[in-house]
């Protein structure tokens, strides 16, 4: 062989490796289903930018965008059909590809100790077979939720109120007698500045995000169940990941989960700033703030079984303590 002919089969080596090596980084799409200036995106952004910062030549995630691109209550679906690869979202926001994915707000183990206990496989299982999808991690948890109103109330009593929710507070305010309207977040403000709802449900953080304290007089204590916020991904696209790519993305997720305890002390200034922001505490005597408390609970998980006689039972197990 010249040393001109061995050059080029060199070149041509090379190129064929540098081609089996690009092949090996795959580019992933990922929808936000929360507004794009709420702070959990920001915290996924930086974990975007992590992820794409050490996986050069393994994985990369593109973010697509917030609900402009793909509205709250679709990005379920878009995972589901595989029109995004991942999604950045909450259960509630997807009880249209299953109603199992509203009963994580029952959670009372930790992802931790859910990954412990069988609770994450449980949740895998059920995710793959009813949604086609891969449950990577939850990244927001030790969050209660609230019911934040614009009129005074001295009992748990919603009468001639309308209130905004998402699947997540339904049952348990209807049975406070509200009138229930379902909106995404992107869409609160606007109904609170032209007095179309009294109040709403909402996690004890991130109100400030979407400027809610202007428009909120009260929230009612004691909070209630666990706000889950999580990274879901196509299973199809998941089980299409190399070994290497598969581990990569779950270590990734592994870690935005680890991170979890960030919020405790996140909420405790949260709670803070709410009283800064002049928004008042309604507060019920103990017996009937433990009544209200129990009956959420009681209800969240009757509900919860009725939706899913097959896996709302096996989901008590592991999320319920
Ligand atoms: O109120 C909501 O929009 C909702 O259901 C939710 C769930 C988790 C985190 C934040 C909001």
């Amino acid at each position: 062989m010249t040393c001109f002919a061995s050059r080029l089969a060199l070149a041509a080596a090379l190129a064929a490796i540098s081609g089996i090596a690009c092949a090996q980084e795959i580019t992933l799409r990922l929808v936000s289903a929360f507004p794009e200036n709420q702070f959990y995106v920001k915290r996924t952004l930086d974990w975007i930018a992590d992820v794409n910062k050490d996986g050069k030549g393994v994985l990369q995630i593109n973010f697509i965008g917030g609900p402009k691109a793909i509205p709250t209550f679709e990005v379920g679906k878009a995972v589901q059909t595989g029109v995004v690869d991942l999604g950045f979202s909450t259960g509630a926001f997807y009880t249209n590809v299953m109603p199992e994915s509203d009963i994580l707000k029952l959670s009372e183990t930790s992802a931790a100790e859910q990954r412990a206990n069988g609770g994450y496989e449980l949740i895998n299982k059920i995710w793959a077979e009813k949604g086609n999808m891969r449950y990577l991690a939850k990244v927001v948890e030790f969050t209660p939720f609230h019911l934040y109103i614009n009129k005074k109330i001295d009992k748990p009593d919603l009468t001639g109120m309308k209130i905004r929710i998402t699947p997540v507070y339904r049952e348990f305010f209807q049975s406070m007698n509200a009138q229930v309207m379902t909106t995404a977040p992107g869409e609160v403000y606007t109904a609170l500045e032209r007095g179309v709802i009294d109040g709403y449900g909402w996690p004890i953080h991130a109100l400030f995000d979407l400027n809610w304290q202007e428009k909120t007089k009260y929230r009612v204590d004691p909070g209630f169940y666990n706000a889950e916020v999580s990274l879901i991904m196509n299973l199809d696209k998941y089980k299409s990941l190399t070994p290497a790519q598969r581990d990569y993305l779950d270590r990734k997720a592994r870690a935005y989960e680890a991170q979890n305890d960030f919020w405790k002390s996140y909420n405790q200034n949260e709670a803070k700033r709410q009283a800064e922001a002049g928004i008042q505490v309604i507060a019920f005597d103990a017996a009937t703030s433990k009544a209200y408390v129990e009956k959420a609970k009681e209800i969240g998980w009757a509900n919860a079984i009725k939706a899913s006689p097959q896996y709302g039972p096996q989901l008590q197990k592991v999320l319920a303590k």
